[in-house]
């Protein structure tokens, strides 16, 4: 059977009517989800298919939710980690004045549409009480074993018409069985169901993908075909995020979207089998600049609809540190341009305190996030939309541009051309347009604006296009006050495990000079005789500013001396968790200051097992 027999018109016909709006044989024919190109398909054949792939009804209503909540909450929060590596006793968590309805209401308040509660995260400790182990609240001193934080979640959103999403990590640290692969598997299973049966309707699932950064993990083999059919049964309308095929992760945790964000996507989701052959072949990860683009497709075999949540956090960490604040509205904003403005659901983390709260200044941030939206994005100076042409009314310097998804995503190449004294003149150009794409320009005050499509993947559906007079917050963050950075003017480096020269490069305030040690088996290390002893209170590492980011560590020790002979044996040792997706400066704060003349930094290993290790920036903090 041919490609296209189901299709009353020739390749080159329908291509030729797609661009002249239409040929309403082949409108009908729609791929929900997936496409697969038969072999030997054209890439106009090709094209042609994807132009005609739409996403499923819970995709769609999905990607219509815009701003969504992630809550990072467990017993993280209280020993101040950003993972815990399963040991951490469940008589720490004790959230006494733990308000959910005090979350969903800040949520609700600012505009978000759904929130996804980390039910277990990559520690194993479990915010309900499971009967899959005694890791959970039910083993905690929090309302006497009694409580249930999903449980406070559901009647909290349920009180506020706030949607339900829970994260259950894949990756558990706790577990005995955790590496028996059936046995943990089934595990899992149990636990999704508890998730999925007890707690009325959940609308997003949120497998992550961390699985022990570094080759020290127990390799667990995931049946996630078995994962992807319990949802099915008991929670059919629930995307699957991540480790899943209805959602995917855009490639960063910095709140940015891509320019040319595709939700049809050559990259094959990870819980397939066929995921890591296809996309080595085709050269694509996560991070990858374009996933959808004629040139990818023309390699491809295969589509799906996948589309991009973005996923950041309010704060540095995923988890609440009193030591953190949240990102300035400023920040924000660009976030939510970056992100809903470019095809893209927004994912934001607001993690609740020890008390069990969100702390007041994340409150106040959220709602100034919403108040900068509606003062931003309320007045829509363009008119209707006549032959992708708007009448405007004064001055502006941003457009909010958006495809009817339910028809595909169709725009390759636009420019948005403005109408000044007679004369169309482009004032922004982009590639893909989507639900919603946000640009802004220089200020101007055109008679019109009219969108010119430089190039389409069939009928170009648009179903916006306003324009906005937006102005962006002031830049208003500082760091944290009481901490400063040690002077380097006097430090002498003792000794380094190579590279002795460039190693200046580790302490000169910049993180796009790197200094990196020799190539040997087991640890690095760099011991520095700072002049004077001096009041240490924690330190920072910084991973390197560039793209490459091999070399960052993974496990560190470090240790303090007064005379560079004798060495504290109270050494500081630890994981800077989550590096690799989230490389932000590590800043370690110790419980107590110590005093010390001399420092001796340990590299245990390097994210990804590489013989060698990176210092882009070192920097010892003491008390100001
Ligand atoms: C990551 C996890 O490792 C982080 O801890 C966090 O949960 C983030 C959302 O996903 O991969």
């Amino acid at each position: 059977m041919s490609i296209l027999s189901n299709i009353k018109c020739s390749p080159a016909i329908i291509l030729s009517l797609d661009l002249l709006y239409g040929c309403s044989a082949h409108k009908a024919e729609t791929y929900e989800k997936t496409v697969v190109f038969p072999e030997g398909a054209t890439l106009e054949e090709k094209v042609e298919m994807a132009s005609r792939v739409v996403p499923t009804q819970r995709q769609l209503d999905w990607q219509n939710l815009e701003l969504t909540a992630f809550l990072h909450f467990g017993v993280n929060t209280f020993t101040d980690r950003e993972w815990g590596d399963g040991n951490e006793s469940p008589e720490i968590f004790n959230p006494v004045d733990l308000d959910a309805d005090q979350w969903v209401k800040s949520l609700s308040d600012a505009g978000f549409k759904l929130v996804i509660l980390t039910a277990k995260h990559h520690d194993g400790f479990c915010l309900w009480p499971t009967a899959t182990t005694d890791h959970s609240v039910a083993s905690s001193p929090w309302r006497d074993g009694k409580g249930d934080v999903v449980a406070d979640l559901r009647a909290a959103c349920d009180k506020y018409g706030m949607k339900l999403g829970l994260y259950l990590s894949p990756w558990d640290r706790n577990a005995e069985c955790y590496g028996d692969s059936p046995r943990y598997n089934d595990m899992f299973v149990a636990q999704l169901t508890e998730l999925l049966t007890n707690y009325g309707r959940v609308d997003e699932v949120w497998f992550d993908g961390a699985c022990g950064e570094g080759p020290n993990g127990k390799k667990q083999e995931y049946d996630w075909a078995r994962f992807r059919s319990v949802i099915e049964q008991l929670q059919p309308e629930a995307v699957m995020a991540i480790m899943g095929d209805d959602v995917r992760w855009v490639g960063n945790e910095r709140g940015l979207g891509r320019e040319t964000e595709w939700s049809l996507t050559a990259l094959v989701p990870g819980i397939l089998a066929e995921s890591d052959s296809v996309n080595s072949a085709l050269g694509l990860v996560a991070m990858s600049p374009d996933l959808g683009g004629r040139d990818i497709i023309e390699k491809a075999d295969r589509l799906y609809w996948w589309p991009s949540e973005v996923d950041v956090s309010i704060r540095p960490g995923w988890f609440y540190h009193d030591t953190e604040q949240p990102k300035s509205l400023r920040h924000l904003a660009e976030i939510y341009l970056n992100s809903v403005g470019r095809n893209s659901v927004l994912l934001l983390n607001i993690p609740p305190d020890r008390r069990g709260l969100i702390a007041d200044a994340d409150v106040a941030r959220l709602a100034e996030l919403r108040k900068w939206i509606d003062d931003n994005f309320t007045v829509n100076k363009a008119g209707d939309i006549k032959n992708d042409v708007v009448k405007v009314n004064g001055e502006i310097n941003a457009v909010m541009l958006g495809e009817d998804l339910s028809k595909g995503q169709h725009v390759e190449e636009f420019a948005v051309e403005a109408l000044v004294d007679g004369v169309w003149t482009p004032v922004a150009t982009g590639t893909t347009i989507g639900r919603k794409r946000i640009l802004t320009f220089p200020a101007v005050s055109p008679d019109a604006l009219r969108l010119n499509v430089k190039s389409s993947r069939g009928d170009v559906n648009l179903d916006k296009f306003e324009a906005y007079a937006i102005t962006l917050p002031v830049e208003t963050n500082v760091e944290l006050p009481g901490y400063g950075k040690v002077a380097t003017d006097a430090w002498k480096v003792i000794s380094a495990t190579g590279n002795d020269a460039d190693v200046v490069k580790a302490f000169d305030g910049d993180n796009m000079t790197v200094w990196t040690s020799d190539e040997t088996d087991g640890e690095k290390q760099i011991t520095v005789d700072m002049g004077s002893a001096v009041p240490v209170a924690g330190f920072v590492y910084e991973p390197s500013g560039a793209d490459d980011k091999s070399g960052t560590i993974f496990h560190y020790n470090l240790e303090f001396s007064n005379d560079g002979v004798n060495w504290n044996p109270a050494a500081v040792t630890g994981e800077f968790s989550n590096i690799m997706h989230n490389p932000i400066p590590q800043k370690i704060y110790f419980p107590a200051t110590v005093s010390a003349r001399y420092f001796r930094f340990t590299a245990l290993d390097e994210i990804e097992g590489a013989p060698y290790i990176t210092i882009p920036e070192f920097a010892i903090l003491t008390p100001q």
